[in-house]
């Protein structure tokens, strides 16, 4: 296909106010009649032809104003639809197709699962249902009947509020759904089928009373309750701290077992992949109830950050994702632990923005172009375009980001927009010129800041001197210095911040850093004080700086700023591992470096009351941190080894400490999934892992014997990992067991693979094309080949990396074996290829075999392709 381009954008030369959709639902042969109140569009082409979008379509028949289309008054193929001569004023065009659920593996638009109908129509998936004027700045009301068998789908779903039902003959119903709120088509939905349901009520600040539904198989709705009252803590929070409320009587919940996503925000009408809704005691983990309670306020939040006002194109994707995902993470932290929570998103960012950022992969938060939109549902547009609104808080206060928000929702309720209309409302709310700030949108690739600091004992002042800079990016070989956020604090010697002085005048905390080099001296500072850069992450940047070991484990033990005194720890112990890798690699003796067991030490203490941040601090950079800042001819084998080595040092010099905390971090009662109960768990996981690693005898019976005794999924599945790690008759025995005991959960069989497929020893690559032929894999559904070849592609970069270059072929031949049937999931495999020019010489030629190999397969989808050849460019 053609590439798209922003600059290319035209606004549509019709508008589409009224839609009428009525289903006839038959598995193979459902008749779809889309009836549209259409007219020109006055800031379209008056003359222009009616083209409509399609996408394997068939046409039974088309009539404009009831008057049948003759053959020769249309032009149509699958996948458009064109109408040379429409009428130049308002008309009703009607159009019948027939498509074939059933047969729709790819699951955009209409599409079985388990004998359910479902939908997924973002981003261009409503096409497959009929032909239309598939783009987000077409917004229409839409009222939807469904028709269908009463046996098999007594559920009829569609969005906004039911306004009509009854029986039909044949042992057929219907329901009439009518969505008063103007929208476009990516946000339509459908579901029927005969679905357990979990009711509840909400009333909104305004006094509104809503109808709260989660559909589920039967005989899980008892596993729906977390994501009920997650609900109802979204809708809460978001009156309270957005102004945002509800706006119509009924919000539904589905769960689906087969979805190319993890959830859909449709309008009134979410629809969730199952591992992001089911969780009880008995079959989730900690990290399951969280991902819920995180996806659903996600999709929920989207109501008014996507749905009420949208995207004008899918360039602007970010408007709705960054700032959704933003408000997200704000909801974690304000319900759990903001610290834990920041942590742990600037974990995911460094593993899977910064890496997209540093490889051919990379693009804009806002792309320029693109072959295929699939391929930019990415951590850049989410995580990355998240971090932009983060920051510009940061910068423009607190006060001046709420009223900026409360202006946009003004002022763009119903509408379409750009991120130049989202930025020009902080531009207004704040007084400040954001320009330059557009190039956070604009400009690929992570800022590098080098940080140097110095003080001047004799002049009181200390003095911090920064340098940015990008490396060039695919498409884009120069780049302008951004504004950077800048929160510092000075931390003198009995652990005080150091108030901060700049030309006799107050300053700080956030400085901006706009330009190649800043500099900032300070004054009156009477003693040597350490420097706490980027406090809180304030911005996505790298950063090096010519802190000492010695300067960030004071940090690490006495920073105000809790984000800052987990990173400084990881930044002595990432240093370790890149000279530890070198060693490695030159056959040289590992260097000792105690201080990082001591700090490390402290996070067992048995005063330590904050277990969840302490989990952080005993979890050392991941072998992929390692790999980035390496940065290129990288040995993932090597990397491992000095890791492994690092941790069997920390247990060789912590054990007591570590057998100490797990005993005493044991289970005493009922499981809660509560953060603090998490935060327990994960510390004595992290003990766990330690106290096993290189399979260290007491540390694996210990394993093992959690395994065992585990009361709850948590402790079961967690110390199967770390069971998984090393080749012991324990491992063996317990993931037999976890087959034996849950075989007939699929998502528990999910942490199953995921566990396997993420192991580092040699065989694993032998057990997951074994595990393909199990019983319970399903090369259909993706959560499945997500949690055996994404996760083996994704989670193990040894096994993944192999030296035989068997690894990347493998994950390549299955891209090629979805390509036809899951073109979607396809392409989402192959992102594991984000970082292979980074690679060793030896690796990175098999590696690009691989994809050379893919890309002359025969018949690639445009997910595919798209992806294949930006990494090959
Ligand atoms: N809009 C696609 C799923 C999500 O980001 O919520
Ligand atoms: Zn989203």
């Amino acid at each position: 296909p053609r590439p798209v381009r922003l600059a290319d954008y035209r606004p549509s030369d019709f508008l589409i106010d009224e839609v009428h959709l009525d289903f006839d639902l038959e598995p193979s042969a459902t008749r779809v009649t889309a009836t549209l109140k259409m007219r020109p569009n006055p800031a379209g082409d008056a003359g222009a032809a009616l083209s409509l979008d399609g996408d394997e379509l068939k046409l039974i028949s088309a009539a404009i104003d009831g008057a049948p289309l003759a053959a020769d008054e249309l032009d149509v193929s699958p996948s458009n639809l064109r109408i040379a001569n429409p009428p130049r004023g308002p008309f009703e065009l009607t159009i019948v197709t027939e498509i074939d659920p059933a047969a729709n593996t790819r699951l955009m638009g209409l599409y079985r699962s388990n004998a359910s109908y479902t939908t997924q129509c973002e981003a261009e998936g409503f096409r497959r249902i009929t032909y239309f004027l598939d783009r987000p700045d077409v917004l229409a009301v839409y009222t939807t009947r469904v028709a269908g068998p009463k046996d098999e789908t007594p559920v009829l779903l569609s969005n906004g509020n039911l306004v009509e039902q009854g029986e039909l003959d044949g042992g057929r119903h219907f329901a009439v759904w009518h969505d008063p709120h103007p929208k476009p088509s990516y946000l339509f939905a459908l579901v029927a089928g005969d679905l357990g349901v979990v009711e509840d009520s909400f009333t909104t600040v305004g006094g509104r009373g809503v109808a709260l539904k989660v559909f589920v198989e039967h005989g899980k709705e008892d596993r729906a309750l977390h994501a009920m009252e997650s609900i109802k803590a979204s809708m809460k929070w978001d009156e309270e701290v957005f102004g945002r409320e509800y706006d119509l009587d009924v919000f539904m919940v589905v769960a689906v077992s087969h979805f190319n996503m993890g959830a859909m925000e449709n309008k009134g009408l979410n629809v969730f992949n199952d591992k992001y809704v089911l969780a009880s005691p008995e079959t989730a983990t900690d990290g399951d109830y969280a991902n819920i309670e995180a996806i659903i306020a996600h999709e929920y939040f989207h109501n008014w950050t996507g749905n009420r006002i949208t995207c004008r194109d899918w360039f602007q994707l970010c408007l709705k994702e960054g700032l959704t995902v933003f408000r997200d993470q704000e909801f974690t932290s304000d319900r759990r632990s903001r610290p834990v929570k920041r942590i742990s998103d600037v974990r995911n960012l460094r593993a899977l923005q910064f890496a997209e950022d540093a490889g051919p992969l990379a693009h804009p938060v806002r792309p320029q172009i693109y072959h295929e939109i699939n391929n930019f549902y990415t951590p850049t547009v989410y995580e990355k375009g998240a971090e932009v609104i983060r920051m510009l808080k940061v910068w423009i206060g607190d006060d001046a980001f709420r009223a900026g928000m409360d202006l946009y929702f003004d002022r763009h309720d119903g509408e379409a927009c750009t991120i130049e209309q989202f930025v020009a409302c902080f531009a207004e709310t704040s007084g400040r010129d954001l320009t330059q700030w557009m190039r956070w949108y604009g400009q690929a690739g992570t800022p590098e800041v080098i940080a140097r600091t110095a003080y001047d004992a004799s002049a009181r002042t200390f003095t911090v001197e920064a340098t940015q800079k990008t490396r060039p990016t695919p498409g884009q070989p120069t780049k302008q210095p951004v504004v950077i956020p800048l929160v510092l604090g000075l931390v003198g010697p009995d652990g005080a911040d150091v108030d901060l002085k700049v030309g006799g005048e107050k300053a700080g905390p956030v400085f901006t850093f706009d330009r190649e080099t800043l500099r900032v001296v300070f004054e009156d500072v009477a003693e040597r004080p350490v420097a706490s850069l980027f406090r809180n992450f304030s911005a996505p940047v790298k950063l090096s700086s010519d802190l000492t070991n010695d300067d960030l484990l004071f940090l690490a033990a006495r920073d105000s700023d809790p984000f800052n005194r987990w990173q400084a720890l990881q930044t002595v112990a990432l240093r370790h591992l890149v000279q530890s890798t070198d060693a490695v690699r030159e056959g040289r003796s590992i260097a000792e470096e105690p201080r990082i067991a001591e700090a490390v030490g402290r996070a067992f203490a048995p005063d330590e009351t904050d277990c969840a941040y302490a989990a952080q601090v005993a979890s050392l950079p991941s072998e992929g941190d390692v790999a980035r800042e390496i940065g290129e001819n990288v040995d993932p084998e090597a990397i491992h080894r000095a890791r492994s080595e690092l941790k069997g040092r920390l247990r060789d010099s912590l054990g007591d400490a570590l057998e100490a905390a797990f005993e005493r971090l044991a289970e005493t009662g009922p499981y809660s999934p509560d953060p603090a109960s998490a935060g327990r768990r994960a510390l004595k996981v992290a003990a766990l892992d330690l106290l096993a690693a290189g399979g260290a005898r007491t540390g694996v019976e210990r394993a093992h014997g959690l395994y065992i005794s585990a009361g709850n999924m948590t402790d079961r599945v967690m110390s199967l990992q770390v069971l998984s790690l090393s080749a012991t008759p324990e491992r063996e025995e317990a993931l037999a067991d976890f087959a034996q005991r849950y075989g007939d959960d699929p998502l528990l069989m999910d942490k199953w693979f995921l566990i396997q497929a993420s192991s580092p020893l040699p065989d694993t690559l032998d057990r997951v094309e074994a595990l393909m032929a199990a019983p319970t894999f399903d090369m259909k559904n993706p959560n499945r080949v997500r949690s055996l070849i994404g996760a083996f592609g994704a989670a193990n970069p040894t096994q993944f990396n192999r030296p035989d270059g068997r690894g990347y072929a493998f994950v390549a031949g299955v891209a090629a074996e979805l390509n036809t049937s899951n073109p979607q999931v396809a392409a989402r495999l192959l992102g594991s290829f984000r970082t292979w020019r980074a690679l060793e010489p030896t690796r990175r030629a098999k590696a690009e075999h691989a994809l050379r190999a893919l890309a002359s397969t025969a018949d690639l989808s445009p997910d595919v392709a798209d992806i294949v050849r930006r990494a090959l460019a």
